[in-house]
């Protein structure tokens, strides 16, 4: 039985790529954040208790803050893939808490690989890369598009990458870099624009709440689903050789687009509802991002089907249905809360 241990089990790919994983046969292991409230509610239906001889996902508290943890860690499970997924992944956050940004979503990727290589664990390494890292270098992006990364989280990443590179070339080891565009889902964080829009949408129709406050509707973003991304994660893992890989859907919409698609399928006009606030605009905006993924399609036979719009309607009727299925206390749950 092949095993892998993800970082950044609890977040939106952590848990379709855990997800993928076990259907595939593996055993499963998660690094996870101690927090005073749970944060396991996107893994919670693949939990079985650990005292079952037919658990196959394990779960293991530390932080990619904390190196001396991983060294053990790594040492113990002895995984034959690692899935570093593990990140301040919100830009607009990064311009707030640069510093942080820098240590868990660039740092943290080093200390993975440095205790890969402390620990001698023989073992294949993804790193969750960006398109953010191309920023300001114009579109298509494809793998030999210069990096002009426009905010401290893409800046981060662009050390990731290289420091996975440099482990590559330098170590000999199997580790790569998925080059990843926009990938949504009803998994997906509340605050990322995407699922901003399809949760108030869905709210709007339900008549708890009024107004959705954005910021840039101008962006233009090459959005996909995330299972799609994550498939694409784990045959980086497969191939012969180690390579990095762009992953994208190739079409572009505004968020503009998303917003009225969004709304449209439940029968509302974006316009009667939605406010502009500065807060949500960004220091140094990233105009437009449209990938290439021609290589990962050659190489690897991967090809995403699921574009922009019908994400939008896939995510708005998974929100509706959430408030039909909550009871009593969702109507006194207060929208996002503003600093989001
Ligand atoms: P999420 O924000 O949904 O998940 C981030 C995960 O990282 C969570 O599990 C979070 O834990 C964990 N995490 C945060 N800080 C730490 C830390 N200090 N130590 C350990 N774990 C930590 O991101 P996504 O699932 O959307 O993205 C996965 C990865 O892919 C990220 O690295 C992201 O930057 C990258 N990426 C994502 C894209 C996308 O469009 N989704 C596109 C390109 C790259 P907790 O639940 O406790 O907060
Ligand atoms: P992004 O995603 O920055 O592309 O990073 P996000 O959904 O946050 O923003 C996309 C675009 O929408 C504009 N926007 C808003 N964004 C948010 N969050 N909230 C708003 O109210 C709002 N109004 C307009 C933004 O300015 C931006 O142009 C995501 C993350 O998953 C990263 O971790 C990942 O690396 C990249 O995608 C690829």
């Amino acid at each position: 039985m092949k095993k892998a241990l993800i970082t950044g089990i609890t977040g939106q790919d952590g848990s379709y790529l855990a997800e993928l994983l076990l259907s595939k046969g593996y055993e499963v292991h998660g690094l996870i954040r101690r927090s005073s409230t749970f944060n396991t509610s996107r893994i919670n239906h693949m939990y079985v208790d650990p005292h079952d001889p037919s658990a196959r996902l394990f779960l293991h508290y530390g932080d990619v803050s904390d190196g001396s943890r991983l060294i053990p860690l790594i040492s113990e499970i002895d995984p034959d893939e690692i899935y570093n997924l593990a990140a301040q992944s919100h830009v607009r956050v990064s311009f707030d808490e640069p510093e942080h940004t820098g240590d868990i979503t660039g740092l943290g990727s080093v200390r993975v690989l440095e205790a890969v290589r402390l620990a001698g664990v023989d073992c294949r390494f993804f790193q969750a890369s960006s398109s953010e890292m191309f920023g300001a270098s114009p579109p298509p992006q494809n793998e030999g598009t210069p990096f002009y990364p426009r905010s401290p989280y893409g800046i981060a990443k662009v050390f990731s990458y290289w420091i996975t590179r440099n482990y590559r070339e330098a170590y000999g080891m199997f580790a790569v870099n998925g080059l990843l565009f926009n990938h949504e889902s009803p998994r997906r964080g509340e605050t990322f624009v995407t699922r901003k829009i399809t949760r108030a949408a869905a709210r709007i129709k339900a008549g708890v709440e009024q107004t959705l406050y954005l910021g840039n509707l101008d962006a233009v973003r090459d959005w996909g689903y995330a299972p799609e991304y994550v498939e694409g994660m784990w045959r980086m893992l497969q191939a012969d050789t180690p390579e990095d890989f762009v992953l994208a859907t190739g079409s572009a919409y505004t968020v503009r687009d998303f917003l009225s698609t969004a709304f449209d399928h439940v029968g509302l006009d974006w316009q009667k509802h939605v406010r502009f606030d500065e807060r949500y605009l960004r220091p140094t905006e990233v105009d437009a991002l449209i990938g290439d993924a021609g290589k990962a399609e050659r190489a690897l036979g991967w090809r995403p089907t699921v574009k922009a719009l019908d994400l939008a309607r896939i995510m708005v009727d998974a929100d509706t249905a959430a408030l039909d299925h909550e009871s009593e206390p969702w109507i006194d749950r207060p929208a996002l809360p503003s600093w989001t």
